[in-house]
């Protein structure tokens, strides 16, 4: 399943990496795209979109 979010808050390399690994310590087999840029966080993934969401919030981010 391809989940798509947008994460405004974001900023930087940092950041996106923070929330890359807050999604591998969920399932270690998703891949996932960050764009700093545009704030959109793709994730392939078999975990569910709530699940997704909960993690990258843990990480301290607000997923819209
Ligand atoms: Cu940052």
């Amino acid at each position: 399943m391809t989940i798509e979010l947008k994460v405004p808050d974001m900023a930087c390399g940092a950041c996106a990496k923070a929330i890359t690994e807050a999604i591998h310590q969920l399932d270690d087999q998703a891949s996932v795209t960050a764009d700093t840029q545009t704030k959109e966080v793709k994730i392939e993934t078999q975990v569910s979109e709530s699940s997704v969401r909960n993690a990258i919030a843990e990480a301290g981010y607000s997923p819209t």
